[in-house]
């Protein structure tokens, strides 16, 4: 019998929301139930093309707004060799960001649409499963302050949240919105769940494209 894929589960959502923690537990989770599974993020600043946006996000150069989306398409590209080989290997991959963030981050800039944006990911490998970790800016807040990096701002957030708000009324993803308000070990919960149904689902269906 064909081996049968892993899943493509993506965590998206405001800075602060608790992907990178979310996506360590549900790693860790996933392993301790004997998954085949790894964590990807982007943007994977070890690139050649991951250094530009590395560089661009730390203020230490500057690059045209277009330039820069297409940077980090890019960088998603340049992975989906290695991302299909492993889920075709039966590898449930777990993304810290994704195309989401790519649409939501641009189309915060004045004079970028959410159409114009979308199109440079279209046909990269679609998610099974896409949980948007929602937080009010308020909240946000009160987790710290922002660090030094480009878009770590509240102005620019409070934008992205607009953005990601639009993007998860399209019902040809599977979105799930996750209340990142809990606690770690409750929001954890959730996406175990979510993820757990996702990887059932798509060992029986192909990779679709978006
Ligand atoms: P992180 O390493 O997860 O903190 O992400 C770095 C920053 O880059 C974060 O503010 C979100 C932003 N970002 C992630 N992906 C994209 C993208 O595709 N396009 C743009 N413009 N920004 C992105």
């Amino acid at each position: 019998m064909a081996c049968k894929r892993g899943a493509l589960i993506v965590l998206e959502g405001v800075d602060k929301a608790g992907k990178t923690t979310q996506s360590k537990k549900l790693l860790q989770a996933l392993q301790q139930g004997g998954r085949a599974v790894e964590v990807l993020r982007f943007p994977d600043r070890t690139t050649t093309i991951g250094q530009l946006i590395s560089a661009y996000l730390e203020k230490k150069s500057e690059l045209e707004d277009h330039t820069v989306h297409l940077l980090f398409s890019a960088n998603r590209w340049e992975l989906v060799p290695l991302m299909k080989k492993k889920l075709e290997q039966g590898t449930t991959l777990i993304v810290d960001r994704y195309a989401f963030s790519g649409a939501a981050f641009t189309s915060a800039k004045p004079g970028f649409s959410l159409d114009w944006c979308k199109k440079t990911d279209e046909g990269l490998p679609k998610p099974d499963l896409v949980m948007f970790l929602q937080l009010s800016p308020a909240e946000a807040a009160l987790r710290g302050q922002f660090g030094e990096e480009r878009y770590e701002t509240n102005v620019f957030q409070r934008a992205v949240q607009q953005k990601f708000e639009q993007l998860i009324k399209d019902p040809s993803v599977n979105w799930q919105v996750i209340d990142a308000s809990k606690s770690v070990e409750d929001v954890h919960k959730d996406i175990k769940t979510h993820s757990i149904n996702a990887i059932n689902i798509a060992q029986n269906l192909p990779l679709g494209e978006l």
